[in-house]
């Protein structure tokens, strides 16, 4: 057979491979070991000089074109078998979800959702930062002296070693840093919640060494202890979807406010809910809370005589307990997706002021 009869030949059978297979047994009966190409190829070995000055070329030039036309159809097979499947495989993105493959919206995340559409009706931004912190920004901006027992070893997760600025590094044990953080960067009035991961070294049914905590903070000029009743009051009746709440506020200790007021709620056992006065049977402690200490204000390079303002924080894993009737903490961090289906939310449930906040 000619060169030329072979390549024509070749390349129409290479055209004709209507699949990647045929395609492949064009190219083994052509290019593969005892293939019609490679035979000629072969013949060159047996040739005088002359004759393989005129012959190399020409079948150098045979296997070449027949390389690039088996490479130009494996393309063009491959994009048509692709186009194939995107039509074949082409999803109903209307279609409802299958609820065997729908996961669920952990009690945490439907809470810290629920918080921020609360605050956000009440003028207040999300604010996050950094679970990594120095122990300025944990500890020191906070009025919390080093001699503080929250400091101690047992209660925090330090680093071994300081960073580059030769900063004590730690998880940080509250979301405090990220309102410290804000105050610093902007300028008041200031309406910031801080949801977020908190770290402790303590570990028991009640206690676990990660948790969620929120934190508020108002900043202005003539924040009362009023504003802050009253902030509280509201959000405590949306968060628990009731008209009416019975609300003590007991004095309290922390080092970063002054004065510190610590809010217990009125519980109904029979409703296992908040409730007004004459239904009350229990009290239940659910925030801490106070006016922001003037010298947490001065730490922020903030003029105290100027700007006051008010500051409350509180657990959201606890908050889900109260809300949806768990009692043990531990089976929040479990991922057993036993309990999430149980105590999980649908991912339709978004909270809403018009719908309500809880599912
Ligand atoms: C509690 C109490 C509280 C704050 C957190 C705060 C933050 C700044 C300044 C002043 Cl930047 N205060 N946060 C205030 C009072 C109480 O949390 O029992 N948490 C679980």
């Amino acid at each position: 057979m000619s060169t030329d009869t072979l390549q024509a030949d070749t390349l129409a059978a290479i055209a004709a491979a209507a699949s990647p297979e045929a395609l492949e047994a064009v190219r083994v009966s052509a290019m593969g070991k005892s293939g019609s190409v490679t035979a000629l190829l072969k013949t060159l070995g047996g040739m005088t000089p002359e004759e393989r000055l005129v012959e190399g070329p020409r079948l150098n030039g045979l296997r070449e074109a027949i390389t690039a036309a088996l490479a130009a159809r494996k393309n063009e097979l491959e994009s048509v078998a692709l186009n194939a499947r995107l039509v074949a495989e082409r999803q109903d993105m209307t279609l409802p979800v299958a609820p065997a493959l729908t996961g669920s919206i952990h009690p945490v995340s439907q809470v810290m959702d629920e918080l921020a559409e609360i605050f956000a009706d009440l003028g207040f931004a999300v604010a996050t930062g950094p679970e990594i912190e120095d122990d300025w920004h944990n500890f020191s901006a906070l009025n919390i002296p080093e001699t503080h027992p929250a400091r101690a070893m047992h209660d925090t997760f330090y680093f071994p070693d300081a960073d580059a600025q030769g900063r004590k590094m730690l998880l940080r044990t509250h979301t405090s840093p990220v309102q410290i953080r804000t105050m610093m960067t902007q300028k008041p009035p200031i309406r910031i919640i801080a949801p977020g991961r908190v770290y402790r070294s303590d570990s028991d049914a009640t206690h676990t060494p990660m948790f969620h905590q929120v934190e508020g903070l108002v900043i202005d000029r003539g924040v009362t202890l009023a504003n802050l009743r009253w902030t509280l009051e509201t959000f405590i009746k949306a968060f628990f979807e009731v008209d009416d709440v019975s609300l003590r506020f007991r004095p309290s200790y922390f080092p970063f406010t002054e004065p510190s007021v610590e809010v217990d709620v009125g519980y109904s056992s029979k409703t296992g809910k908040p409730a007004a006065a004459g239904d009350v049977d229990k009290w239940l402690e659910v925030l801490g809370s106070g006016m922001v200490h003037p010298r947490v204000i001065s730490a922020c390079g903030l003029d105290p005589n100027e700007y006051q303002g008010f500051a409350f924080g509180c657990g959201i894993d606890r908050l889900a307990m109260l809300k949806y009737g768990m009692n043990d903490l531990r089976p929040f961090f479990d991922a057993d997706l036993r309990w999430l289906k149980h105590h999980g939310f649908s991912a339709f449930d978004v909270p809403t002021l018009s719908g309500g906040v809880g599912a």
